[in-house]
């Protein structure tokens, strides 16, 4: 590519090339750049078309999609001010008060995040996001919050979409300069499974703010204090975003029996969140069991106890969770967690366009415009059906998540880890078990990490036909699963109540506990010698949120940066093409830059040689090029 750039070059044409011919022609490192792109993509193109996409189990080649209609909006005009704007203009403390002050309920919009990670095991790729984003965040500028990023979208970013998850950071600030954008993140375990290193979260934090967020909503797995205070304490003095310490929500206040998890209890803790310096309060109700009236309980009883605003979230798993909003609102909560239409209910949360419809005409009305709302509820019902592998199979609300407790994000990934352990038929059980090893270990909050170790000693337990009688009898002799084992070392941390001294007896097998925080026990990241190692691993032109990435997942990201290296940045290949592949005769728009926009036309698949090689056949812009691919089947 390059030598045919400076051959066709007319200066180097009529023979006036000096060595300074390339320094004084940067152009011509641009071409070349665009020239390898278009051949990394095509490779791409060829190899999921010849073989497939790895995250397609089963394709239905009958499939008939609709084009998404992308709602109008105008390009050229200026974005109407919005929640960002006031937060630059109050400062934390000071949007805080506004917000605790103001009358009409306040929307979060889950649809970038939550509900594709609960409806569509995290999936939904930026593409598709950000060909709404601008349009969404001019049209409705009256949206609190969008949350965008954290929870297992860094993760499934890199590990199946080969996006970098900064970039799409990045690029939905650039898409909604004016509405406040909200995260995720899972306290001393990040955006992972474990703890990391203090200075890790810390830097993790900061690079998340310099690149957008605004709100992060920190929790942590086990409830436990201790674990969320290096990420309040952080965003409080080194960012200027706002600070949501998360309650999150299990059993039922309601219920007579209940001795842990209680009204008092969870006024107790946000009481201590408040004294760690939140600026907002999240009621966290990951597996959706707040039912309405103990939502009016508790949000008064947080309204009276606590001077901070209250912001609630929910799964809408029972389907009855819009009228626990209904009561919470009553009850004076001053935010709740919506998806637009299409990608609400069941796991994901509940009905943006039909919870703002119902409060028009109402005191607390927030006036939104519904149209639009519903129109892009309509792009949104077109383009799920790209990503129709993902979905969980649920139709229909269940009352048994009062008894399973199964997060909204963790149950739509629950069906096909016990599918690909061959324990598809055994769902049934595999609920009733997590319900089971739940009461073992002795009544847990399940949310990520922790509900990943109470599934996974589930699966367990099914695959091994055991019952929480013969772990307690011969679980001496039994080898568990490690995430098990390091739950009880106390690697997450310290749960409300502690661990059940006899199962952990079996468990540990002898081993001893820690109590202390988990990430007291890690070394500090010496970010200067990391970042010359990290470059000499991979290339020089790795970033430091490069390095972030790798330090949190460093299988993953090698991975993805294998992927990268063979096949460029692929985010924008469109999302039929990236899952399904191209048919024969195909004509695929590709935007590979602003405005720039390559068209690729698949011509021919040969029959594979001896050595199993194809040659796929592309017009590209024209021009046909030929790429070699190895026919894996
Ligand atoms: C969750 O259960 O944490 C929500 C969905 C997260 C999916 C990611 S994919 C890789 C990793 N392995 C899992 O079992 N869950 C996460
Ligand atoms: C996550 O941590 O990914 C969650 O969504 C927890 O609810
Ligand atoms: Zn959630």
């Amino acid at each position: 590519g390059f030598l045919e750039n400076v051959i066709s070059h007319p200066t180097f044409y009529n023979g006036e090339c000096t060595v300074k011919f390339i320094d004084d022609h940067p152009e011509l490192f641009e071409i070349t750049k665009k020239f390898d792109r278009g051949t990394k993509t095509l490779r791409y193109l060829a190899n999921v078309t010849v073989n497939g996409h790895p995250d397609v189990k089963s394709k239905d080649e009958n499939k008939i999609f609709r084009a998404p209609k992308i709602p109008d909006y105008n390009k050229y005009e200026a974005y109407p001010k919005g929640t960002k704007n006031k937060l630059i203009d109050l400062g934390p403390e000071g949007f805080s008060q506004w917000l605790k002050n103001e009358k009409a309920i306040q929307y979060t919009d889950t649809t970038f995040r939550d509900a594709h990670q609960s409806l569509l095991a995290t999936r939904m790729r930026t593409l598709d996001m950000m060909k709404v984003a601008e349009g969404y965040a001019k049209n409705n500028p009256q949206i609190f919050s969008m949350e965008v990023w954290g929870g297992a979208t860094f993760d499934v970013c890199m590990r199946f979409l080969k996006e970098d998850p900064w970039d799409r950071l990045a690029k939905f600030r650039r898409a909604i300069p004016n509405i406040l954008l909200q995260m995720l993140l899972r306290g001393s375990n990040a955006v992972g499974y474990k703890a990391y290193p203090d200075n890790l979260i810390e830097q993790f934090i900061i690079k998340a703010a310099d690149t957008g967020i605004d709100v992060f909503r920190i929790f942590d797995s086990l409830n436990w204090l201790e674990a969320m205070k290096v990420s309040i304490k952080t965003v409080r003095e080194k960012t200027n975003a706002l600070a949501e310490a998360s309650i999150c929500y299990t059993g039922d206040i309601l219920d007579p029996h209940q001795k842990k998890y209680t009204l008092d209890y969870y006024v107790d803790f946000a009481k201590q969140l408040e004294g760690e310096g939140a600026h907002i309060i999240a009621i966290k109700d990951m597996s959706g069991l707040l039912k309405p009236y103990a939502a009016k309980e508790l949000v008064a009883a947080l309204k009276a106890e606590v001077n901070l605003p209250i912001h609630l979230h929910t799964h809408d798993t029972s389907s009855v969770q819009s009228a626990t909003y209904l009561q919470a609102i009553e009850a004076g909560v001053d935010v709740v967690d919506v998806a637009l239409g299409a990608v609400s209910g069941l796991t994901s949360q509940p009905n943006f366009n039909s919870v703002a419809s119902s409060m028009k005409g109402q005191e607390r009305e927030l006036k939104l415009d519904i149209d639009s709302l519903n129109s892009y509820s309509n792009y949104w019902e077109d383009v799920r059906e790209f990503y129709y592998p993902f979905e969980s199979g649920l139709k229909a609300g269940t009352a048994e998540v009062y008894d399973h407790e199964i997060p909204g994000g963790q149950y739509s990934n629950l069906r096909p880890q016990a599918e690909a352990l061959g324990l598809g038929h055994k769902f049934e059980l595999i609920k009733k078990n997590y319900a089971l090893v739940n009461k073992l270990f002795g009544d847990l909050v399940k949310v990520t990490p922790s509900s990943k170790v109470v599934g996974d000693m589930a699966l367990y337990m099914t695959s091994n036909n055991l019952t929480p009688d013969d772990i307690l009898t011969k679980g001496k002799s039994l080898s568990f699963p490690e995430s098990v084992v390091s739950l009880f070392k106390g690697e997450l941390g310290q749960p409300v109540g502690g661990f059940p001294k006899e199962v952990s007896d079996i468990i540990l097998k002898g081993e001893k506990p820690f109590t202390n925080r988990p990430n007291a026990h890690l070394e500090p990241i010496d970010f200067d010698k990391e970042f010359v190692a990290f470059k000499k691993k991979f290339d020089k032109n790795r970033t430091e949120l490069d390095l972030l990435s790798y330090l949190l997942y460093p299988k993953v990201y090698e991975e993805y940066y294998q992927h990268i290296q063979e096949y460029g940045d692929i985010w924008y290949v469109p999302t039929l093409a990236f899952f399904y592949g191209m048919r024969n005769g195909e004509e695929l728009l590709v935007e590979i830059g602003e405005g720039k926009t390559i068209i690729i036309r698949l011509l021919f698949i040969s029959e594979p040689n001896d050595e199993g090689m194809r040659t796929v056949s592309f017009e590209l812009n024209g021009q046909t090029r030929r790429i070699q691919i190895k026919d894996n089947s």
